[in-house]
């Protein structure tokens, strides 16, 4: 079985499309493994797959993506259904890091971080991970440090993703520095 395959099934199903599985989400982001799993068993690709695969596949992955727990599975970040999913609003570290393309930087200082298609901002809570994010989009990325305490002392909410990814609101360009 192709384990990054089945990993990006389900970022696929539960951060974007649920209903072309025939699921949905709870507010929380939640489906019933159950439900998923029935749904899997209908493509050729995916008719043997158990649930001992999707919990060797999110605990095998080189980042936290998903989660299982008492029989349902979501995702922990990277929602773009129409529906925003609830995250748990907490209080942020003190500096965050945010890895982006060059060509991007002058917009978003001036415009602000923004969720883009995705319902939240991520954000790094180190370096090497926001390096790893910004080289998705740019071989030498440029790393904006966030003053998180000052944006979230401000009002602005961040909410709890994974242990290196934080989610927040849009942050204005005022909270951003490049780094270097
Ligand atoms: C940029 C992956 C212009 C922003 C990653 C980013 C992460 C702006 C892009 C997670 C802008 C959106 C999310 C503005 C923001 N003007 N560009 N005002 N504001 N942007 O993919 O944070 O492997 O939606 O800098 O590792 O790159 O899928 O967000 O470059 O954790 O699990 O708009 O997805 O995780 O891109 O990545 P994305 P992201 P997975």
């Amino acid at each position: 079985m192709n384990d990054t395959k089945l990993s990006k099934e389900l970022s696929y199903a539960l951060r974007h499309a649920p209903w072309e599985y025939g699921l949905e989400l709870d507010e929380e982001g939640w489906v019933s493994v159950e439900q998923l799993l029935d749904c899997l068993h209908q493509t050729e690709q995916w008719k043997e797959v158990q649930e001992a695969d999707l919990h060797r596949v999110i605990e095998t992955s080189e980042k936290k993506r998903h989660e299982i727990r008492d029989g349902k599975i979501r995702a922990y970040y990277g929602h773009s259904v129409p529906v925003k999913i609830q995250k748990e609003p907490a209080q942020p570290p003190e500096v965050l890091y945010h890895g982006t393309a060059r060509k991007w930087v002058s917009a978003i200082l001036q415009q602000g971080l923004q969720p883009k298609n995705r319902q939240y901002v991520h954000l790094s809570q180190d370096i090497e991970t926001a390096l790893a994010v910004g080289r998705r989009r740019d071989h030498q990325p440029c790393i904006l440090v966030v003053n998180a305490k000052k944006a979230w002392e401000d009002g602005i909410a961040f909410y709890l993703g994974n242990e290196t990814v934080w989610l927040s609101d849009t942050i204005p360009g005022r909270y951003l520095k490049p780094l270097l």
